[in-house]
């Protein structure tokens, strides 16, 4: 009947038949959006202050005179490579004043490692009694050195890192998460 509308109808079937035709399936591609879960059950839930971490693929640590580390939270993802760096920011000479960093596997009793690593001088506190439980660790450093060091957290959970340098682990030490 009216003539005037006819044109614009064609060019929408036009444009219809060249896409296809179909709008049911762009409906369908919103369905899933809604269902994002909640962590509830994962490692980090245990670990407070963990919500405000993002996981990051780069720990960046400081280590300082005053036997700390400049950070003690870490998040990262499980079975990917995890990149670390250590530096000394302190004045003290190594001997009586060197860092590292050793991240130990799930379960570690810390306290055993670190008197372990007391006794291990000529390993640079690194002892070989308790190699399995090492992932990964820096050199010792000495003021203003640094040492980069890449591993993988194999499984989800929370692995701690330490200085083992005798006397230290007690304020220098953190977490990571893996997810
Ligand atoms: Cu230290």
């Amino acid at each position: 009947m009216k003539k005037v509308f006819m044109v614009p109808a064609v060019v929408a079937a036009l444009f219809l038949a060249s896409c296809g035709g179909g709008d049911k399936s762009s409906t369908a591609t919103h369905e899933h959006e809604s269902t994002t879960s909640t962590p509830a059950e994962t490692p980090a839930a245990s670990v407070p202050g963990i919500e405000n971490v993002e996981t990051t693929d780069h720990i960046q640590l400081q280590a300082s005179d005053d036997m700390r580390f400049d950070k003690d939270l870490f998040k990262v993802k499980a079975g990917s490579k995890v990149k670390l760096t250590l530096k000394n920011i302190g004045e003290q000479p190594i001997e009586s004043m060197g860092h590292n960093a050793v991240v130990l596997d799930q379960g570690t009793d810390v306290a055993a490692f670190g008197g372990e690593a007391f006794k291990a001088k000529e390993e640079e506190y690194i002892p070989s009694t308790f190699a399995s439980s090492i992932i990964a660790h820096t050199k010792l450093l000495g003021p203003g050195q640094s040492d980069e060091i890449e591993f993988t957290l194999p499984k989800a959970g929370v692995y701690e890192f330490i200085c083992s340098f005798p006397g230290h682990w007690g304020t220098m030490q953190g977490k990571i998460v893996a997810e």
